[in-house]
């Protein structure tokens, strides 16, 4: 890619190619999201939809700023596909994944983004808000009894702030000084709680004080601004500065999952966000600065676009997993008694 005359300086010590490649993961995020919802109004998805519209900048400029080739590791949620491609997963597994397949990376047992790859850096999460606080606190430690070069990512919402966990992980991780960036993104509601209903601060950010640790606000719709402000974080956390509670101001703009309509939000809340629709305004970044021209940013979306066609076609008609391996791989000791009745079945 040769370099524009006249292009603005870039930012944050990326370079041209690394500005392309954030357009990229978010492009894939949403574009892999859309073709989800198509598949879930045919009924190819087994059991909910959940979208991250809106909040792609988040997921992918946050996780943009660990270091793969140090074994940086994240546990993201729901609304992280975004953070899981950049560590490496890819649209075919999550596409098994979303239809239960038997190919998926857990068989069939488990569904959408809860999967799991410690090698590439991903460690899936469990629903269980606010839980998966405590445990990469304890990722983090490990890095440090095993003198690792590593930093931990762990993502929590608004409404899993409220837990105890979030409080017990966040407390253990302050005190010991551990090398974890806590990305809460404030997107407004927690399933139909509004955040001032949630919390009685007006942002998350002011909770850092509380537990003693670093605290960063950022336009969650702006990924380049996302990636500086966590990627400050991520250099603190190596250089031994602790935690830091990087608050990310974003909007979910669609309901908690695909069957949620809504009806509990105003419409003109929906509309003001859309008009701050982070690829949008990345795309008149890229190309209003000189860092990418339209014709770039067409070949991004073609290959987007290939690679979820390419996916889809091999394992939309896949089988799902045989019902009697059910119980496999999920108990360690499957009762049997259950099995043989399930044999005996016509
Ligand atoms: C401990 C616990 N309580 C309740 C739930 C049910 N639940 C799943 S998602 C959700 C809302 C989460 O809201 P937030 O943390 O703000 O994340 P967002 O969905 O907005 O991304 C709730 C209450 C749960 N999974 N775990």
């Amino acid at each position: 890619m040769t370099a524009t005359p006249n292009a603005a300086a870039i930012p944050a010590g990326l370079r041209r190619e690394q500005l392309h490649e954030l357009y990229y993961w978010m492009r894939l995020t949403r574009s892999l999201e859309e073709k989800l919802v198509n598949l879930y109004r045919q009924t190819k998805v087994i059991g909910g939809l959940f979208r991250s519209l809106g909040q792609e900048a988040d997921a992918v400029g946050s996780a943009f700023a660990l270091d793969r080739t140090k074994g940086d590791i994240l546990s993201p949620l729901i609304r992280n596909l975004g953070s899981m491609l950049v560590q490496g997963a890819t649209p075919i597994e999550v596409l098994r994944q979303y239809m239960a397949k038997a190919e998926s990376p857990t068989r069939g047992r488990e569904l959408n983004i809860h999967f799991n790859d410690l090698e590439r850096g991903f460690l899936g999460q469990i629903s269980h808000l606010g839980d998966m606080v405590p445990v990469m606190a304890g990722v983090c430690l490990s890095f440090r009894m095993r003198k690792q070069d590593r930093v931990g990512m762990v993502y929590i919402g608004d409404g899993a702030m409220s837990t105890g966990s979030f409080h017990e992980g966040i407390n253990f991780a302050a005190v010991q000084k551990l090398p974890l960036v806590i990305i809460c993104e404030n997107n407004g509601y927690a399933y139909s709680t509004p955040m001032s209903r949630q919390t009685a601060v007006k942002f998350l950010v002011e909770k850092a004080a509380g537990y003693g640790v670093a605290g960063e606000q950022a336009d969650g719709n702006d990924v380049l601004a996302v990636y500086e402000t966590t990627k400050r974080a991520v250099d603190r956390a190596r250089a031994g500065g602790g935690v830091t509670l990087v608050e990310l101001i974003t909007y979910r703009r669609k309901g908690h999952a695909e069957h949620d309509n809504q009806s509990y939000v105003p419409k003109e809340e929906i509309e003001a966000w859309e008009a701050r629709d982070p690829i949008d305004r990345y795309t008149r970044r890229l190309v209003e600065s000189g860092w990418a021209t339209t014709a770039d940013l067409a070949a991004l979306d073609a290959r987007v676009a290939a690679e979820i066609d390419a996916a889809v076609a091999i394992c939309e008609n896949e089988p799902l997993p045989e019902p009697l391996t059910a119980l496999d791989g999920v108990l360690a000791d499957p009762p049997k008694a259950e099995l043989e009745w399930y044999r005996r079945l016509p």
